[in-house]
């Protein structure tokens, strides 16, 4: 037996006894690869992410929403961060990471490339995008990966203040005139296709899930996953008193589940590939953002120089 093969083994026994790979243990390299294509995804995915809602922050309608916007907005930035530390574990570099987002390289969620046009957007978002990633990453607070389940942990908690949020601004709206339950509807008409295609390709079409699954960085497969999240949010659209726009959606009795209609797989692809209706937008608003945060990291590096300076002076006195 080889010196890689019996590391494998040990490796992939201790993935099947459940137990955490930490940074410091042995891995195979296409694991370290695939987790820091998958974390750093992620993390892109919530940067990106703040935009369609940062935008509406100065026409919340009132106070409260306008805090609790900021807040969420906030929560998103910080998950990017934890995730972009979690990747780092694995020995890469954020300012490569961030590059890589910058030209158009590397991927981030689909959902993202879709504009907020109305204040029901911000309910819908809430509700139904912040809903999918919560039935997506609790598995992941399971992950094989110790840096990258415990960051879930603390995201899962926020993203479940984020879906009652958003479900909340849907209630309001639903309970309100007909003028605020028609957009609520139009919101729900205009992300209910894009929510489900962020659980990515059907399992048969999924190039990375056999292996992430055997790994145990994903727990369920992608439509196992849509599957749950359209039975746990079609009785709360009832409860709204709107409609999925989906004229296959129904419940069989014999599965215990709902038969939904076929995702617009074109349009995904389209989409992931960065002809979706706000990638150019949203690419644009990040590199500004970067570039305009330049001086903050700056004046970071330059304190942080300081402070060890400080300190190196002050032990060669002593
Ligand atoms: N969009 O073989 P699979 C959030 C790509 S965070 C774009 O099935 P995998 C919080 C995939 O990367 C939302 N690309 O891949 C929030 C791969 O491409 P590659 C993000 C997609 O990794 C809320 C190719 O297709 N969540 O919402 C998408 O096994 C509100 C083949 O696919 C995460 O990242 C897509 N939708 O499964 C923030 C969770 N789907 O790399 C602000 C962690 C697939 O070969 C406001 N990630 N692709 O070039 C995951 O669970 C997995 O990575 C999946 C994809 C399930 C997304």
């Amino acid at each position: 037996m080889t010196e890689i093969t019996s590391l494998e083994e040990r490796f992939q026994a201790k993935i099947d006894a459940d137990q955490r790979i930490e940074p410091r243990d042995w891995m195979p390299e296409k694991y370290r690869k695939t987790l820091i294509r998958q974390i750093s995804q992620h993390a892109h995915s919530e940067i990106v992410g703040m935009l369609p809602e940062g935008n509406w922050i100065t026409r919340a309608p009132s106070l409260r929403r306008k805090l609790g916007l900021i807040a969420k907005v906030q929560d998103e930035a910080g998950h990017g961060l934890y995730l972009y530390s979690a990747a780092e574990t694995l020995g890469v570099e954020r300012d490569e990471l961030i590059d890589q987002l910058h030209i158009g390289k590397a991927k981030y969620s689909s959902i993202f490339n879709y504009p907020t046009l109305t204040w029901a957007d911000i309910g819908a978002i809430g509700w139904l995008v912040d809903g999918a990633a919560i039935m997506n990453q609790v598995p992941l607070c399971r992950c094989s990966y110790g840096p990258y389940a415990r960051a879930m942990v603390r995201v899962c908690k926020e993203e479940s203040f984020h879906q009652r949020q958003g479900y909340e601004i849907m209630l309001t709206l639903c309970e309100g005139s007909p003028a605020q339950k028609a957009m609520a509807q139009d919101a729900l008409n205009r992300w209910w296709w894009p929510a489900l295609m962020m659980f990515g390709p059907n399992d048969a079409e999924s190039t990375h899930s056999a292996q992430s699954m055997a790994w145990k960085i994903k727990r369920f497969s992608n439509d196992e996953l849509r599957q749950r999240f359209v039975d746990m949010t079609k009785p709360q659209a009832d409860y709204l008193g709107i409609t999925i726009p989906d004229p296959d959606l129904k419940w069989d009795e014999e599965k215990q589940k709902h038969d939904f209609g076929e995702i617009d797989w074109d349009e995904f692809w389209k989409v992931v590939k960065g002809h979706g209706p706000c990638n150019k937008e949203r690419l644009a608003a990040r590199v500004k953002a970067h570039e305009e945060g330049q001086w903050v990291r700056d004046a970071a590096v330059a304190y942080a120089n300081k402070k060890v300076n400080k300190i190196s002076n002050n032990s060669q006195v002593a």
